[in-house]
């Protein structure tokens, strides 16, 4: 009679505990889900960039902040002052989010670019510790990007948890006229498609984020990777503008958008092949990502991202979320890794106040 009972309480406690894990490990898989966020729009906050915040981090003498470096991070600072910092708005403590990032950068005839990339990674107050860097070449012209990235990488080495750059033989001869010539996009776009996936292939180990950010970018604000992370959802990018010699803003970024119904619809009376590229043939059916500033939200659901920052949750791309170099719902690359995102079911959200500047 007691052996039954102690039998009974045994069965009972391991269906409780089966249970238990089965339900934790769903609530992992679904991410944390929206209703955790707030969800009217927070209280202002001051600017976000506090350049000497980055000393515990450490890096070479040689990579600290140059004057451009300033000159950007006021811009942005007068940017977020009528903005919303999404960070802050989010409670996190500096040194909360722990988790583990690797940085994905795509490298071409990039020898220019690479001390101001290497600077703003240094100017990251994200725990070093937790950050992997992958740079992957191919197509260079100039003969010494690969040499250049690997002398960048012994130098900062010490100062990230991993830093690696490979060459990922996906030559690409680009045609003699400017890389945003309309007639080379599809092109272009594919062999940016390919090299991406070869990078991610190689360089995503165990990290819980993969980060891909441009090499050419000018200015990442310091808290990049916290603010990204603190939304919480699969894929996450920041506006990518860029700065006029009056001080004035564009968008550069022109391949993160929300649909719109036009846009939908046009794209319907479309055939399967056809590729609808952004920033030409006149204005655009689209909603870029900065013009939801004036709307108030912290996020927004996006339809296309773009490469230049553009933050996922590494278990996605495990599961098969590649950037297609096919035409997938008449888009390609990033614009159309969004496109299966979505398909897959994750959420693709854009944040409007934070943003990165392109060089
Ligand atoms: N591996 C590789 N990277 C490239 C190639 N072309 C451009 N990139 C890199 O990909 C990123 C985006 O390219 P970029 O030319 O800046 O494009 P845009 O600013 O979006 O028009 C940058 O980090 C480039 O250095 C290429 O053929 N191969
Ligand atoms: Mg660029």
């Amino acid at each position: 009679m007691r052996k039954r009972r102690v039998f009974r309480i045994l069965v009972f406690g391991a269906v409780v505990s089966v249970c238990g894990w089965m339900f934790f490990a769903q609530g992992l898989e679904k991410f944390v889900p929206v209703s955790v966020l707030p969800a009217a729009a927070p209280t202002l906050s001051p600017g976000m960039v506090d350049l000497d915040a980055n000393k515990a981090n450490n890096c070479p003498s040689v990579l600290s902040q140059s004057a451009s470096t300033h000159f950007y991070a006021d811009i942005i600072r007068n940017r977020s002052k009528h903005g919303i910092n999404y960070y802050e708005a989010r409670h996190n403590r500096p040194g909360e989010i722990q988790d583990t990032v690797v940085i994905l950068t795509p490298i071409s005839n990039s020898v220019e670019d690479l001390p101001r990339y290497f600077r703003n990674l240094c100017s990251l107050d994200y725990p070093h510790d937790k950050i992997s860097v992958v740079l992957g070449e191919d197509s260079s012209r100039d003969g010494s990007t690969f040499k250049i990235a690997q002398d960048a990488v012994k130098l900062v080495e010490p100062y990230f948890h991993r830093v690696e750059a490979v060459q990922l033989h996906e030559e690409w001869s680009r045609p003699p006229v400017s890389k945003h010539e309309q007639t080379i996009q599809v092109d272009r776009r594919k062999h940016m498609a390919r090299s991406r996936n070869k990078l991610l292939h190689i360089g995503l180990r165990d990290e819980k984020w993969a980060l891909w950010m441009d090499v050419d970018l000018a200015y990442i604000p310091p808290d990049l990777i916290q603010q990204m992370i603190s939304v919480q959802k699969h894929i996450v990018v920041p506006g990518c503008i860029f700065v006029n010699n009056d001080k004035t803003v564009d968008v550069y970024d022109k391949n993160t958008w929300q649909e719109t119904n036009r846009s939908i619809e046009f794209q319907q009376d479309q055939s399967k092949k056809f590729v609808m590229l952004e920033g030409y043939n006149g204005e655009s059916m689209r909603r870029y990502l900065p013009s939801f500033r004036k709307d108030g939200n912290m996020y927004i659901k996006l339809d296309g991202v773009g490469g230049a920052a553009l933050l996922v949750y590494a278990e996605c791309h495990k599961r098969g979320l590649i950037f297609p170099p096919f035409v997938y719902e008449h888009h390609i690359e990033t614009e159309g890794f969004a496109k299966i995102a979505k398909d897959m079911g994750y959420e693709v959200i854009g944040l409007p106040y934070l943003e990165v500047i392109h060089g």
